[in-house]
C-alpha cells in the first residue's frame, strides 16, 4: 500500500467520522422534536455540563449562565466533538470495530445525559440512541468504501475502490446534504417559539388594583452614561440554567401547590389574571455579581402578591420553605416569611408594562424584594411545595450555595464610563442598593483621602436601587475613586473582598481614572 493512499484513506476516515455523527446529531434532533427539547443527546449533554459544572471547577462553578456563557459552551462542545468524532473514523478505519465501539459510548452519553434531566421520561433515551445507531451505520459504511488499511495494493479496479474516490465523494456529500436538511428541521420543529410568541402577543394584562407609583424626576438623576432608573426589557440582565428557554403557553400553564398544605390547589391562568393584582418596582440581583458588576437591574413588574396563594392553600405549622420548580425542573428554596412578612412578593405576569419577555419567565414567574434571584425569583414556575429547610435543598444550595440568600448592601460607580477625563469638575454618578432596608447614605473617596458624602437622588422605595452623585474637582494624574453605601439600619457596606460565593461579594467598586 502507498503512503498517500495510506493518507488518504485516513484523511477519508476522519471526514466519515465527522460526517456520521454530524447526521447522528441531526437525526437525534429530529426525534428529540417528537419527543422533548430537552431529549435532544446535544443540549442534554450540554445541560449536564452546565448542572455539574460546580464539581468540574471553581470558576466555571459561577452561578451566571448568562447568554454568553451559554454559547461558549457550544462552541467548545462543537469542537470538540469534530475531533472525537474524525478519531472515531481514524480508528475504525485502522481498527474496526472499536471506532463505532466509541460512537456508541457517546450515544450512551447522551441518553444518561437525557434520562438525567429533572423531566425525563423513558422515551428520552430514544433520540440518542437512534442517533447512535445513525452515526455508526454510517461511519461503518464510509469506512468501508475506503477499503481497508491491509488490502493488498492490487491493481485495476481495487485500487479504484480504495481511499478517497469518486464513489465515496459522492456518497459523503450526499449525507452532509442529509445531516444539514434534517438538523435544520430539527432544530425549526424544537424551536417551537412561535406558539409561544404568538401566545403572548394574545395576552391582555390586568388593570393593577394597586399600581405602582409613578418614578419621580427626582428619583432618576438621568445623566448621561449612567444606569437608567428603571431597566427596558431588552436591556435587563438575564441568568438562569435553561439552554433552551421553556416555551410556554397560558393555556398550558398551571401552578400546582402542596406538601405541607390544609387543601392543596392548582390555579390556571385564567384563575390567576382573575385575582387582584399589585404592581410595584423592584430592583432583581444575582448572588453571582462581583462588586461593581451588572448582574441587577430595575423594572416595574405586575402580579398577585404570593401570600394570597398561600392563604388559599393554608400553610401548616413548621412549613417554612416555599420550594418552587420551573418548568424545566429548576428549583428555588424561599423562606416562607419572606413571602408572609407584608413584602411586595409577587406571582408576576408582567414586566415594564408587558407581558413577561419568554426568556424572564414568561408566562409567570416570582418576585420578592430583598432576596437575591437564586432563592426567590423562579422564572416559569409551575410548582409550588410548602416543605422545610431541614427536609428540602434546592437547584444552588445542592451546589455550594448557601440556603438563605439576602441582598448584601453594596454601591457601583457607573459614569465618567471613560478612564481617560479631562481636570475640573467631573459628576461622577452610580447606583446603591439594599432592598427591603433602603440606603441611607454613600461616600466616595479619593486617593485613599477622606470619605465625602455623595448626593442621593430621591428614594423610590426601599425595594429599589437609589442613585447618587458627587460632583469631583479632578486634577491631572491618575486617580482611583471608590464608593461606599450605609443602609438605613445604619449598616455600612462591608469593605473587605469576597467572592460571590456562597452567599454574595463584598468589597469596594473602585475606579481608576487617567486625567489631563
Ligand atoms: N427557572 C429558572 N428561574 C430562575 C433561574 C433559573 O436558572 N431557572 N435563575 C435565577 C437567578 S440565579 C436569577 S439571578 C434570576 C434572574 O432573573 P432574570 O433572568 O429575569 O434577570 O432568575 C432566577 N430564576
Ligand atoms: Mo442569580
Amino acid at each position: 500500500m502507498s503512503g498517500v493512499r495510506a493518507r488518504g484513506q485516513l484523511v477519508g476516515a476522519a471526514l466519515a467520522g465527522v460526517l456520521a455523527v454530524g447526521v447522528g446529531l441531526a437525526v437525534g434532533e429530529l426525534a428529540a422534536a417528537f419527543v422533548d427539547p430537552a431529549a435532544s443527546p446535544f443540549f442534554a449533554v450540554a445541560a449536564g455540563v452546565v448542572d455539574h459544572a460546580p464539581t468540574f471547577g471553581r470558576e466555571f462553578a459561577i452561578g451566571t449562565f448568562g447568554t454568553a456563557d451559554k454559547a461558549a459552551l457550544y462552541v467548545g462542545m462543537a469542537v470538540l466533538i469534530t475531533f472525537i468524532a474524525a478519531g472515531c473514523g481514524m480508528v475504525e478505519q485502522r481498527r474496526p470495530p472499536i471506532g463505532s465501539v466509541i460512537v456508541g459510548a457517546f450515544g450512551l452519553l447522551g441518553m444518561v445525559a437525557a434520562l438525567g434531566r429533572a423531566e425525563a421520561r423513558w422515551t428520552f433515551a430514544v433520540p440518542s440512541v437512534l442517533a447512535a445507531a445513525v452515526a455508526i451505520l454510517t461511519v461503518r459504511v464510509l469506512v468501508g468504501m475506503l477499503g481497508s488499511a491491509d488490502t493488498p495494493d492490487d491493481d485495476g479496479e481495487q485500487t479504484a475502490r480504495t481511499g478517497i474516490d469518486r464513489r465515496f465523494l459522492l456518497t459523503a456529500g450526499g449525507i452532509a446534504a442529509l445531516a444539514v436538511v434534517v438538523g435544520t428541521v430539527g432544530r425549526r420543529m424544537l424551536a417551537d417559539t412561535a406558539r409561544t410568541v404568538a401566545d403572548r402577543t394574545k395576552v391582555v394584562l390586568p388593570t393593577p388594583r394597586a399600581p405602582a407609583p409613578p418614578v419621580p424626576p427626582a428619583a432618576d438623576l438621568d445623566l448621561p452614561g449612567a444606569t437608567p432608573f428603571v431597566t427596558p426589557n431588552a436591556d435587563f440582565y438575564r441568568i438562569d440554567t435553561a439552554l433552551q428557554v421553556p416555551n410556554l403557553t397560558t393555556d398550558g400553564w398551571s401552578l400546582r401547590i402542596h406538601g405541607r398544605v390544609d387543601n392543596e390547589t392548582r390555579i390556571g391562568w385564567d384563575d390567576l389574571i382573575a385575582m387582584p393584582m399589585t404592581e410595584r418596582l423592584v430592583t432583581l440581583t444575582c448572588v453571582s455579581n462581583e462588586v461593581g458588576g451588572d448582574l441587577i437591574d430595575n423594572a416595574r413588574w405586575l402580579g398577585v402578591p404570593m401570600k394570597a396563594l398561600l392563604d388559599r392553600a393554608g400553610v401548616q405549622p413548621g412549613a417554612d420553605m416555599l420550594l418552587s420548580t420551573s418548568a424545566d425542573g429548576w428549583t428555588c428554596g424561599t423562606p416562607v416569611s419572606a413571602v408572609t412578612d407584608g413584602r411586595d412578593a409577587l406571582l408576576v405576569v408582567g414586566m415594564n408594562g408587558e407581558p413577561l419577555p419568554v426568556e424572564h419567565g414568561y408566562p409567570v414567574r416570582q418576585v420578592v424584594p430583598g432576596l437575591y434571584g437564586y432563592v426567590s425569583a423562579t422564572k416559569w414556575v409551575t410548582d409550588w411545595e410548602l416543605t422545610s429547610f431541614a427536609d428540602a435543598k434546592a437547584y444552588w444550595t445542592t451546589r455550594g450555595w448557601s440556603a438563605l440568600g439576602p441582598i448584601k448592601l453594596s454601591s457601583r460607580i457607573d459614569r465618567p464610563t471613560d478612564s481617560r477625563i479631562e481636570a475640573g469638575e467631573v459628576i461622577v454618578a452610580g447606583t446603591a442598593w439594599a432592598q427591603h432596608t433602603g440606603i441611607a447614605a454613600v461616600d466616595v473617596r479619593v486617593d485613599d483621602g477622606p470619605w465625602q458624602r455623595a448626593d442621593l437622588a430621591a428614594e423610590y422605595s426601599v425595594d429599589t436601587w437609589r442613585q447618587w452623585r458627587f460632583a469631583w474637582d479632578a486634577t491631572p494624574g491618575e486617580h482611583r475613586v471608590e464608593c461606599r453605601a450605609v443602609d438605613k439600619d445604619g449598616r455600612q457596606q462591608v469593605e473587605s473582598y469576597a467572592s460571590p460565593i456562597p452567599d454574595g461579594a463584598t468589597g469596594l467598586d473602585a475606579r481608576t481614572f487617567s486625567v489631563s
